[in-house]
């Protein structure tokens, strides 16, 4: 009942990563009052989680932060090209003192529930615990890639030693010294991590289901100068990366098609970015994504690297990606990762012809093989956009939650909102560029226009505001060709939700890019929030 409704704000935020700090800043600026529930024990989502050895951002770290403050971007010196976990962590708790963010943030505490009141308009959240606080507003900012999945293999359960995830990472150092260690998945984590493991193992050996695409990251310290050349440019630099560059990273953009160029100019082009090292590999090229001759240029050029690297032939045939487009699983940026499998310490088994049988105390069957371990680490991924909104038990209107409704694939509004959940917004939900982006770009953006419409509602004394059905499902239209023009689909990937057993096929971001999006989106609240109904808190709701 009201009367036991001790504590009521104007939003609940979920989540204390990059999203959910920002939020909060941005809506405190405001004169809004806000309270965050963050799972963990400390700020940084993502990169409090993800400890495994060899954790990095495959974002440069120059652009993989806030645009936000002159003064934060100024003052913070990163160290790296790419910033390791830890120094990201860092930073996130930098952000959080230095705003004074941690007095509205509440750790160490799940949402459970929340449930839309259809009389008072606003939401019951349910903490763990069990307390129960009322917001007019709810924000997940619950992340993309938070919902560590550890796969259903038979026997794992009998396995003696310990199993840790990479998603989900111990925060006590984890010593492989001496010890004979199994890695199951060869994503971003299983690829980062392996090279590091190797270092310290006895023995390592990777079960690859899938070969995966990787670039050199050339990692190295960044120099005053070229921290200067950031931060003397960065308002040109982060304009370009919100409106310009398709996935919110400033970067040279190619001006032709693979095709256009003969083979020694390709190889010669594909050469330089390989030199270079990281994701800019991929913008060699206008038509990568597009074409399937013109990418398999671009994939032939870096299986002929491993080919290259890797000394045993039989490994590096093995390594060799041919199940998917290059890109269309997410490009991996590594270090040392194909040159890892010519140490005497470290073997590949293939578990795509012939699946895990079955873990038993000490062992990975395989073929009827037993490869002897004594620890297990899951590289395996995430149940990716939809996982961690799915978690929370969330009611909207008639009860229903978002699991019935996005039974068929997420269906949202701009990535934004789902008509049925009103006053629930999504921060990079699916359906927005988010994961084929710089996701602190795209959170910046949401967060933005999150925020400045909670102010229209306020100064137009609005009370609800809800995705309209109709608008939602031109766009849940609009996503889906647009990724149906790429070779995106073409790939089992997360982004499609095939990593999950029974999940539905559809893929889940806006490919069309970041600054079509913004532009978007700021027509939408340009014309009033077209595609969203609002109300009055008089006006008796409509009926759906
Ligand atoms: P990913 O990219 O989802 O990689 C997971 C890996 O684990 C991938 O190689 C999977 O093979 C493999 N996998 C998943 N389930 C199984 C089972 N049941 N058996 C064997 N192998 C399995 O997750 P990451 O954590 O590496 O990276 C996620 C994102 O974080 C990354 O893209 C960056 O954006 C940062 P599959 O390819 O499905 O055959």
């Amino acid at each position: 009942s009201p009367a036991e409704a001790s504590e009521a704000y104007d939003v609940v935020i979920v989540g204390a990563g990059f999203a959910g700090m920002y939020m909060l800043h941005r809506l405190r600026r405001l004169g809004f009052s806000a309270r965050v529930y963050e799972q963990g024990g400390g700020v940084g989502g993502t990169w409090y989680w993800n400890r495994y050895p060899g954790a990095r951002c495959d974002v440069e770290s120059m652009q993989y932060s806030y645009s936000f403050s002159e003064e934060l971007q100024q003052e913070w010196d990163w160290t790296e090209r790419y910033a390791p976990q830890a120094e990201i962590l860092k930073y996130a708790n930098h952000v959080a003192d230095r705003f004074d963010l941690r007095r509205d943030i509440q750790f160490d505490t799940r949402v459970e529930r929340a449930v839309f009141d259809e009389q008072t308009n606003g939401w019951s959240v349910t903490i763990s615990g069990g307390k129960t606080v009322e917001a007019k507003f709810v924000v997940l900012a619950t992340g993309c890639l938070s919902n560590a999945r550890k796969p259903d293999i038979k026997g794992l359960e009998n396995f003696k030693g310990p199993v840790y995830h990479t998603g989900n990472w111990p925060h006590e150092p984890v010593d492989f010294t001496g010890l004979r260690v199994g890695l199951i998945g060869t994503g971003s984590s299983g690829i980062q991590s392996a090279p590091i493991i190797a270092e310290q193992a006895k023995h390592l050996t990777v079960f690859q289901r899938t070969a995966n695409f990787s670039i050199p990251a050339r990692n190295a310290t960044l120099t005053d100068e070229e921290r200067d050349a950031f931060r003397n440019n960065y308002s040109e630099i982060r304009r370009f990366a919100r409106e310009v560059a398709r996935n919110g990273i400033y970067a040279e953009q190619p001006d032709r098609g693979a095709l256009d160029d003969s083979e020694d100019d390709r190889h010669a082009r594909y050469g330089a970015r390989w030199d270079r090292g990281g994701l800019t590999f991929m913008y060699a090229y206008n038509n990568l994504g597009l074409d399937l001759a013109a990418n398999d240029t671009a994939a032939d050029y870096v299986r002929g690297k491993i080919t290259e690297i890797v000394k045993d032939a039989s490994t590096a045939k093995l390594l060799q990606p041919n199940s998917h487009p290059i890109g269309t699983k997410r490009i991996c940026i590594d270090t040392d990762y194909f040159a890892t499998f010519n140490r005497p310490n470290v073997s590949l088994v293939d578990i795509k012809t012939n699946p895990i049988e079955e873990i038993t105390a000490n062992a990975v069957r395989v073929a009827g093989a037993d490869h002897e371990v004594d620890a297990l680490v899951m590289a395996t991924g995430f149940d990716a956009m939809t996982g961690s909104v799915a978690r929370i038990g969330i009611r909207g209107r008639g009860g229903r939650t978002p699991n019935q409704k996005w039974a068929e694939g997420p269906k949202t509004y701009l990535g934004l909102m789902s008509a049925g959940f009103p006053n629930l917004f999504i921060i990079t939900g699916p359906g927005s560029p988010s994961v084929l982006s710089n996701m602190i770009v795209s959170i910046e953006q949401h967060v933005d226009w999150i925020a400045d419409c909670l102010l229209h509602m306020r100064k137009q004394g609005l009370a609800t505001m809800e995705a309209d059905g109709g608008a939602e499902d031109k766009w849940v239209a609009h996503v889906n060709e647009v990724a149906h023009g790429t070779l995106y689909p073409q790939a089992n990937s997360w982004y499609m939700g095939a990593n999950i057993p029974g999940k539905p096929r559809i893929f889940m971001p806006y490919i069309g890019g970041v600054g079509v999006y913004r532009r978007i989106c700021d027509e939408v609240a340009g014309k009033g929030y077209e595609g969203f109904v609002m109300t009055r808190a008089e006006q008796p709701r409509r009926v759906v």
